[in-house]
């Protein structure tokens, strides 16, 4: 096939990995916003190569690329959590722009060489300027440490070819199962991990608010006020338990806006 046929082909994955990407990193951003904890860390995506989907047609024996190869386009997600894993699972279930035509539990059922991945693969509507056209596309959800282990294993698969010798093999088999059992150990802290991050979150939004209307406060003309509560909020140390000091002067600048404002009313 020339390469501007292969263009052709590629063209509407490549959307599908940019549209899926952005969204699937706006759910972050959307949870993180609403100061809650977000069980997407990051997102990442590629379109498969073209040499590389040569290769995998010719060990599938495929004839229609296209239906054979589910992940031409692919996004991973990376979590925290084993937990979180399920979680995304369960939203793309839930969504309506997206359909699931099969599901893969490599963590329930690793693989032999010790991967572990939750896999789901999707039809995604796209919109060409030739017309609509549903592209498969592979969503790997894992988290950090199924990952650094993956990445690994992935480029060492590179250097031997495909080949790895058997006592590396194992080696590796042993360090998936130790990353497996630190995500485990990290499940069972989880809550308070969790608890901690919320906390340095609210305490940032909590920041954020004071500063808006400090700024809010010196735009109406107090400038002197304005100083004070700047002063008191560089005053109140950089510690997690502070929140709650931070929300006190929140409210009572938010006090002051009004008294200001009402102020302001009856001039
Ligand atoms: P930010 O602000 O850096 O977090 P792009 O096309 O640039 O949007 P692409 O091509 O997928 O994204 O880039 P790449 O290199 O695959 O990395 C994807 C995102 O994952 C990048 O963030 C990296 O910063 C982020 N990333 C990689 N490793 C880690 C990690 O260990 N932890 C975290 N939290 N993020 C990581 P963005 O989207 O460019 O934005
Ligand atoms: P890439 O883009 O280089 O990662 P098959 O690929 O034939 O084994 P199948 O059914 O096509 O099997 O897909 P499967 O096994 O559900 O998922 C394939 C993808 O999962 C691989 O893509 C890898 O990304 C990842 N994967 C599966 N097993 C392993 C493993 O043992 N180690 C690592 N590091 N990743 C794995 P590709 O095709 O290798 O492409």
């Amino acid at each position: 096939m020339q390469y501007e046929d292969w263009k052709a082909i590629l063209a509407p994955y490549n959307n599908a990995v940019e549209e899926l990407k952005v969204k699937f990193k706006n759910i972050r951003k959307e949870f993180l916003e609403r100061g809650d904890y977000s069980p997407i860390e990051f997102v990442t995506g590629r379109t498969k190569k073209i040499a590389s989907i040569v290769a995998k047609a010719k060990k599938l024996n495929a004839t229609d690329i296209e239906a054979e190869i589910e992940d031409i386009a692919g996004i991973r997600i990376m979590c925290q959590f084993v937990e979180d894993i399920y979680t995304i699972v369960d939203l793309i279930r839930s969504r309506n722009d997206m359909t699931i035509i099969n599901e893969k539990d490599y963590i329930k059922n690793y693989k032999e060489s010790g991967y572990r991945s939750y896999h789901v693969i999707i039809k995604y509507p796209i919109n060409t300027v030739d017309g609509s056209k549903e592209v498969t596309c592979e969503i790997q959800i894992r988290t950090l440490a199924m990952n650094f282990w993956a990445t690994i294993e992935h480029s060492l698969k590179y250097k031997y070819e495909h080949y790895i010798p058997d006592t590396l093999a194992v080696r590796l088999r042993r360090a998936a199962d130790a990353a497996f059992l630190l995500d485990q150990e990290m499940g069972e802290i989880r809550e308070d991990i969790m608890n901690a991050q919320s906390m340095y979150r609210m305490r940032e939004l909590a920041v954020k608010d004071v500063l808006d209307r400090i700024q809010e406060v010196r735009e109406l003309g107090y400038t002197n006020n304005a100083i004070q509560y700047q002063r008191r909020l560089d005053m109140i140390q950089n510690s997690i338990e502070d929140v709650k000091e931070v929300l006190e002067l929140k409210d009572e600048i938010g006090l002051k806006i009004e008294e200001i404002k009402n102020h302001k009313m009856k001039e």
